[in-house]
């Protein structure tokens, strides 16, 4: 237990299971203090994080629904957040999404609609989170997404989500210009691959898990704590100084040729 984020509200998205991302956050944001808030798509995410926030005795502050392909929602969540919190102190975007069969292959085949949709759902929902947030974020605070390396470098099988992610770390740039001003800071991790249920099933996953064990300096699997307490970090006042950044949880992966 710490005190990083003391009586902090904080809003996390995309806790689908225990193996999420967004699951080993909240763990590591729980034990700094935080308020949580929690937003699910489907109602079997949000039927698993309660059973989830009950077997490890967290009180959610709130439990809101929010599709991000839908600005409705995302407004209304938002509202409804405001309303029952005051002031948001942070933010977790945990989300991504694209088809299954637009995940191998070549990404020349990639369709019209595979490419908007998975920049809609993985992309532009952090732009409008943000603007959502920010109103409710007088206080200054963090934002912090989720991110891939197949953004930086072509990872066979990532295609779309590559070019997805690509534009999210520039917005995540954009974003941080632009509520700096407001005292918020705007950040990514890049974690390193961790079998988590959307993972489940993805040509080529397995083989990226087991270069990690070779190759990364550090010869170990990323886990859901270590993306969490760096996510920690970020939220933190301990990173008052950083922001428009893409911070490697990858056991070093990245910087090996
Ligand atoms: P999970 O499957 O656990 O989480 C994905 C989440 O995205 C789910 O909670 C899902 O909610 C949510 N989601 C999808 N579409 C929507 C939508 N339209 N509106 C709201 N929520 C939506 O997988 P991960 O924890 O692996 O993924 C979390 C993030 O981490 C993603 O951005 C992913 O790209 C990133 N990441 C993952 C890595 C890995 O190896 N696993 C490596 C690097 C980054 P629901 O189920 O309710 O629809
Ligand atoms: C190079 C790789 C392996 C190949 C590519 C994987 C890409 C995964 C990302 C997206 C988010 C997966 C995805 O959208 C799956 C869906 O089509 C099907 N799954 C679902 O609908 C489940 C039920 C729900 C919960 O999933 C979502 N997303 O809502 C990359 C890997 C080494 C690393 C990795 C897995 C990165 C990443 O971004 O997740």
């Amino acid at each position: 237990m710490n005190a990083l984020l003391k009586d902090k509200n904080i809003v996390v998205m995309g806790v689908a299971n225990n193996r999420s991302i967004a699951w080993g956050i909240t763990k590591s944001l729980h034990d700094a203090g935080a308020n949580l808030i929690f937003t699910y798509r489907q109602e079997r995410s949000k039927q698993k994080l309660e059973k989830l926030l009950d077997k490890n005795q967290i009180d959610a502050k709130l439990v809101v629904a929010c599709d991000v392909e839908d600005d409705d929602s995302i407004k209304q969540a938002f509202q409804e957040i405001g309303d029952d919190a005051g002031t948001i102190h942070g933010l977790v975007h945990s989300v991504a999404f694209a088809n299954t069969d637009e995940l191998k292959g070549d990404y020349a085949d990639t369709s019209r609609d595979g490419y908007l949709l998975a920049q809609n759902i993985s992309s532009y929902s952090l732009v409008a989170v943000t603007r959502e947030a920010r109103k409710y974020m007088s206080e200054g605070g963090g934002i912090v997404t989720q991110t891939y390396l197949g953004s930086e470098r072509v990872v066979p099988n990532y295609n779309v989500m590559g070019v997805a992610k690509a534009a999210l770390e520039a917005s995540v740039r954009y974003l941080a210009e632009d509520v700096g001003k407001d005292g918020i800071r705007v950040n990514a991790v890049s974690a390193g691959p961790i079998r988590t249920l959307s993972a489940k099933g993805v040509s080529g996953f397995n083989e990226k898990m087991s270069v990690i064990e070779e190759k990364a300096p550090l010869r170990r699997q990323v886990d859901q704590d270590q993306v969490g307490d760096a996510t920690l970090f970020l939220l933190s006042d301990l990173a008052r100084g950083v922001t428009g950044e893409v911070l490697h949880v990858d056991s070093g992966f990245h910087i090996v040729a």
